[in-house]
């Protein structure tokens, strides 16, 4: 009567093994899949001086990516300024760029980039290209962008408005916060340099 006991005891044993094992190998998927979140990746686009460049032109230094577009009303004046001010607060030497990607090629051209980007820190580089580049551009990056129309042949275009901070092999690291203090803002980068 011994032996059935044994048997039912190592049983559990086994079973629980398996689980324990099961539930490590899933976390651990986890957090991989958290680490390696797929954001990003290779481009080919034309910046605001109209010259073709790719994401190997900012390997090197930490880049801060958004995408938005030079009519949009709100939202990408008040990233602009915001990322100007946490560049300020870096100093004027450190090596770092921001990327202005427009989900607007239609409209923005690198001439108006350009122009429109000459109120803001000079590290920052706006981005244009065909149609197909910046599509490819959006999804890479996981940007929702859509065309609203205003009537009267005008539109707005609706789009998400994260930042996102790219280290200097060009990975993902995370959304970076650019509405806290531009000083703190700073410090978070700083690691990056
Ligand atoms: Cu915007």
């Amino acid at each position: 009567m011994r032996l059935p006991r044994l048997v039912l005891f190592l049983s559990a044993l086994l079973v629980g093994l398996i689980l324990l094992a099961t539930t490590l190998l899933i976390t651990n998927s986890q957090r991989q899949s958290q680490n390696n979140v797929a954001i990003g990746g290779p481009f080919r686009l034309i910046n605001h001086n109209g010259l073709e460049v790719s994401d190997k032109d900012f390997l090197g230094r930490p880049v801060l990516v958004f995408f938005g577009y030079t009519h949009c009303p709100d939202i990408c004046p008040t990233k602009l300024l915001e990322v100007s001010e946490i560049f300020r607060a870096l100093g004027p030497d450190k090596k770092i760029n921001g990327l202005f990607v427009t989900i607007d090629p239609e409209r923005d051209t690198p001439a108006l980039l350009k122009d429109y980007l000459s109120s803001f820190d000079s590290r920052i580089v706006g981005l244009t290209g065909s149609q197909e580049a910046i599509l490819a551009a959006e999804k890479s990056f996981r940007v929702y962008a859509r065309k609203v129309d205003t009537g009267e042949s005008g539109y707005t275009m609706d789009h998400t408005a994260l930042v996102y901070l790219m280290d200097r092999q060009g990975r993902f690291i995370n959304v970076f916060n650019t509405e806290q203090d531009p000083i703190g803002a700073a410090k978070a980068l700083a690691p990056y340099l």
